[in-house]
């Protein structure tokens, strides 16, 4: 077949627990972060969970799994991504024993999925932490942090060692740096924390996912663990040098996190931040040689790239957690983030020179409203070209870096299923491609429809990519 995607790519799609399980107090569950974020990332945060925090709910994939996997078969996934909720295993986060009812629905997912040879591909922590740990620790800035999540990936590396072969240890663990309370459980507000706090927290996650990545091995060798960093290319806004520098300051500040996990040190370039911040970073006998313990491949989301300039006055525009500098030869999203299918092959062409190691792209995917119509057959549908076009772009760009010689294990779309916004907490800023009927409002049946994207992608994946179009195609 002409196709540059290789044989056993993993193709599929990608979710969070909170964004659409539910069943936030079933089970056994505790609380987490997300329980008391109704208004998502940057909203003000509840004492205890409200009726109008869309997650509480979700798309009720806790009840409705099978039905949902079963969907995922259709389209040929090769890969499922999900997470498992911290709190569905240690409540608080602080317990000694996990809660029995937590692992046994995972239990469930990864044998419903195994039955379609379906892949899970699952992440340990995707933006919530138990809200215990926040609330009476301050999330990972207590040191005491690194010993409940060693347990808990002790507990179900163990647990699913003959079910989960692929494991991401932080969802996006750069976000820290943007979103403290949602990426990093901390409960100090973003304004009145120190960067030492800040940089102390996150030398605790990575000490925390170089662990994670030494006991998966020992659990089982076959494991391949990796970490997840929000990639964001940064382009000079000018070819003015001031610019390029702001430029190249900016993709350190995100290369950081890649750099300690593939390479096992610390920068130089982030000694000479932490010097000139007055930031002393504590580190305990041992660190330095867990560190060492580098991961197995990177993956990573991508949705936007933006520009940078030296002049700080031009900094306006809204990106997915970071911002920068529009870029005029752009068009956005209805969210306002910008298109540029081409930065992902430069996005590939970038990690993949930097550290040599195996790709995976596990996010990526265009936020817009849908509107549901009957289709030719009766049954509801969605006709959702711009979403088949971002989609094509982008994969068509995956192809060209694997030409470019870059070794990409895999592609899951955001959001294959319509769920709850992470920035917006919306259900209307839809990725999928199986509509779920539910509304900001909380009203909807919940049923699941199939859209136009759903029949595409099926034939993108029965084909191995052949079916993708260039431009002028
Ligand atoms: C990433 C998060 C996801 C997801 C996605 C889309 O930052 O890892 O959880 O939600 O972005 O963002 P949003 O849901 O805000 O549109």
């Amino acid at each position: 077949m002409n196709t540059p995607f290789p044989e056993g790519f993993l193709w599929g799609g990608a979710v969070a627990a909170n964004q659409l399980e539910g069943a936030y107090n079933e089970d056994g569950k505790g609380l987490s972060t997300q329980d008391v974020a109704p208004q998502g990332i940057r909203g003000p945060i509840t004492e205890v969970p409200t009726e109008d925090n869309m997650k509480l709910v979700g798309i009720d994939f806790y009840h409705r799994y099978k039905e949902d996997v079963k969907l995922f078969a259709e389209m040929g996934f090769k890969v499922f991504r999900t997470s498992i909720a911290w709190s569905r295993i240690f409540p608080n986060g602080d317990e000694l024993e996990p809660n029995e009812q937590g692992l046994q629905f995972y239990d469930d997912l990864f044998d419903e999925c195994h039955k379609y040879g379906i892949e899970p591909l699952v992440t340990l922590s995707h933006y919530e932490t138990p809200l215990h740990l926040s609330k009476q620790y301050d999330g990972w800035v207590n040191r005491q942090l690194v010993g409940f999540y060693e347990r808990y990936a002790r507990t179900v590396f163990t647990r699913y060692k003959d079910k989960v072969k692929y494991w991401l240890t932080f969802n996006e663990i750069n976000s820290i740096l943007h979103e403290p309370f949602m990426s990093g459980g901390i409960y100090t507000p973003k304004d009145k924390l120190s960067k030492q706090d800040l940089y102390q927290a996150i030398h605790h996650e990575l000490v925390a996912s170089a662990t994670a990545v030494k006991i998966g091995h020992k659990i089982n060798p076959q494991a391949q663990i990796g970490c997840m960093i929000l990639s964001m290319p940064t382009y000079p806004l000018t070819p003015n040098p001031d610019d390029v520098i702001a430029a190249m300051k900016s993709e350190h500040m995100n290369y950081f996190f890649g750099d300690v996990h593939a390479r096992g040190v610390y920068p130089g370039y982030m000694k000479r931040y932490f010097r000139e911040h007055g930031i002393e970073i504590h580190m305990e006998p041992g660190d330095a040689d867990i560190l060492k313990h580098t991961v197995d491949f990177i993956s990573f989301s991508y949705y936007v790239s933006i520009c940078e300039t030296g002049d700080s006055s031009k900094r306006t525009q809204e990106g997915n957690l970071i911002g920068g500098a529009p870029n005029p030869y752009l068009k956005a999203s209805e969210w306002g983030w910008q298109i540029d299918p081409q930065g992902l092959r430069y996005v590939l062409n970038m990690f993949y020179d930097r550290y040599q190691k195996p790709l995976f792209i596990v996010e990526n995917g265009l936020g817009a409203k849908d509107e549901l119509i009957t289709g030719e057959d009766g049954v509801p549908t969605v006709n959702d070209d711009y979403r088949i076009e971002y989609l094509n772009d982008h994969l068509v760009q995956v192809g060209e870096a694997i030409e470019d010689g870059v070794e990409v294990m895999g592609y899951t779309s955001w959001g294959c299923i319509d769920l709850v916004s992470a920035s917006t907490a919306e259900l209307s800023k839809r990725y999928g491609f199986i509509y779920v009927d539910r509304h900001d409002d909380n009203t909807g049946t919940l049923e699941r429809y199939r859209k136009k994207s759903f029949h595409w992608y099926k034939d993108v994946i029965a084909t191995n990519g052949q079916s993708l179009r260039r431009s002028g195609q």
